[in-house]
Parts: structure tokens; sequence; C-alpha cells
């Protein structure tokens, strides 16, 4: 099974992909849009998200960063006058110190990934988009913001009247990636953020392509319940972009890309217009409160799979 996710939503489907399938037969793609630098060293968002979900270290209740992590570091830096709203924890730091040294002596990021998920006793495939670089920016009345300053420092406040992923046009697909597109079982689109988690990707011709020509049956998630997000500003930029903040807008973003569409049965009303956009529905509680709801979403998304084959 190949998954393409960000970082929060993501890594909570992924923990009930954890539960139904083997860690093996998983190749996880992760948004790299999010990448920024940060005391000179080099950070993966929602790449060490999923790495820490699939070590077992993640922080559940933040969503992000190591669980009990402290952050003896970071007050330190802040009597040094440093910016304190990246919170980056003292565990958390070796990941962005090793990698940053491996990137700096001529590793690629996937290289870098597969070396600390390797450590970390990590047996499913964690895969950067690119190794190249791809910086999601966010244009708006305060000027053009990195996605980590507009997403934590605004706490993704400012109204958003533009996005560009610079780098993408030139961007190649990380080894591995278009081959785990095209030779799955199955493609799953994680409940991530379509504009800014997974649109990164999407914009990458290489990973598009093999998105719409791969055999193998792709289902995505909504991020939505209703017209809300489950977290963050998905509904907010899907609208900035011109699509209805709905499992409609969700289902006419992913179009050409997708055989399914998983909604909440909230949305159940919703289910025939979706399917007249040639897009096959089905319904699941898409609240991910707990590990079994998460378990329980991925048996209904492979369902989805299983039924195309
Ligand atoms: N998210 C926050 O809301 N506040 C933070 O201080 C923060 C720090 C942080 C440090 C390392 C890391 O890997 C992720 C971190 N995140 C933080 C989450 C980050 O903003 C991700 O991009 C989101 O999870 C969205 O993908």
């Amino acid at each position: 099974m190949t998954i393409l996710t960000g970082g929060t939503g993501g890594a909570k489907f992924i923990r009930g992909m954890m539960d139904v399938v083997s860690p093996t037969d998983l190749t996880i793609i992760g948004n790299t849009g999010d990448d920024c630098q940060v005391w000179g060293l080099h950070i993966s968002p929602d790449l060490d998200t999923v790495m820490y979900q699939l070590a077992g270290l993640l922080d559940e209740e933040r969503g992000w960063g190591v669980r009990n992590d402290t952050f003896t570091c970071l007050a330190m830096m802040g009597f040094y006058g440093e910016p304190m709203w990246f919170k980056l924890g003292d565990r958390d730091l070796a990941t962005h110190l090793k990698r940053t040294r491996l990137l700096q002596s001529g590793w690629s990021l996937a290289d870098v990934t597969a070396m600390l998920c390797q450590s970390l006793g990590i047996s499913a495939r964690l895969l950067p988009m690119s190794n190249d670089r791809v910086e999601t920016r966010l244009h708006t009345p305060h000027g053009v913001l990195s996605f980590q300053e507009y997403f934590v420092r605004e706490r993704w406040r400012p109204e958003v009247t533009g996005i560009e992923f610079v780098g993408s046009d030139r961007a190649q697909p990380a080894p591995g990636v278009v081959d785990a597109l095209r030779h799955a079982d199955g493609v799953i689109i994680a409940p991530s953020n379509p504009i800014t988690s997974i649109g990164p990707m999407l914009s990458i011709s290489g990973i598009r392509q093999a998105l719409q020509e791969t055999p193998a049956p792709v289902v995505a998630i909504s991020p939505l319940i209703g017209g809300h997000a489950v977290s963050g500003p998905a509904a907010r930029l899907l609208a900035s972009q011109g699509y209805e903040p709905s499992p409609r807008g969700i289902a006419r973003f992913y179009s050409g890309l997708i055989d399914w569409l998983l909604i909440d049965e909230k949305d159940a009303a919703l289910a025939d217009e979706i399917a007249r956009q040639g897009i096959r529905v089905a319904l699941a509680p898409l609240l991910m409160r707990d590990r079994e709801a998460s378990r329980a979403l991925a048996q209904a998304a492979l369902a989805c799979c299983q039924q195309t084959v």
C-alpha cells in the first residue's frame, strides 16, 4: 500500500494503517513543502511527524515532536534572542542535527530519511516527495509567508490571497516514489490538507502523472466533515483557492486523480452528486478520536481498494 500524507492528520491515519497492514507492505510518501531552516538546521516537519509515529515516539497530544520531550535548548536560545515561536524539543533536535550534517556532506533527503528510519527500527518505507527543494509560500496582506510562519507563527489567521510551491517546476519525484505509485495494490491519500500537504506533491508533474496513470485504485479520505476541517486551515485554504470547503470541493480538487472519496456519514447527502463527478463514494466515521477509530478508517479505505480490484 502507498500512502500520500502531510503531518498531523496523516499521522493519525497511519497509526490506523499500522494496525491493519504489515509495516513492510507500507510505503509512505511525505510532503516536504513545509520544510524550513531553524537555527541553521534543516527541519522536515511532515517527514518527522510520520517517522515519530512509525517509531512510536510521536507526542500524540500535540500531533508533532517527540513524546515527553524537553525544551531546555529552546529556552537557552531564547536568552540569546532567538525566536521561540517554532518549538524545537531537545530530542527532536537530534533529528535535525543528524539530518543537517548528512545533507551537508552530500546525502540526499531520501537517503537521510531512510537512515533515520532504520536507526529508529522502522520497517515501513518513508520517502520524501522529492530530493529537490519545493517551498510552499503563502501570499497574505502581511506579505509572503513560509508555511511555518503562516501555520505556527500567525496561527493561520491571515487571509491567503495566493499560494505557490517554489521549485516544483524543476523538482523530480524522489527515487522510488513513481514506482510506489504505479506498482501499489492501492494508493491512499491521507486526510491531510489537500492544498498545502498534498498540493505540493501534485505540483510535481511526475507525481501527478503517476497518480493519473497508475492501475492501482486511488482512495482519498476527506479531511473535512461537513464544511469544517477536523483541524487546521484546510477549509479556509480550499475556499481561498476557489474550491467549495466541503467533500464536494475535495472531489473537484482531486478530480481525475482518484477512484474513491471516503466521506463522513454526516455528508451522505453529497454522495450522489460526487458520484456524478465519476468518483465512487464510501461512507465512514472520519473523526479519529482514538486508535480504534483510526484502525476502522484504515479498514474502510482498504475496503475501497479491494472493491475496485
Ligand atoms: N506546530 C505548532 O503548532 N507549533 C510548533 O511550535 C511546532 C513546532 C514543530 C517542530 C518540529 C516539527 O517537526 C513540527 C512542529 N510543528 C509545530 C508542527 C508543524 O507546524 C507541521 O508543519 C504541522 O504539523 C503541519 O504539517
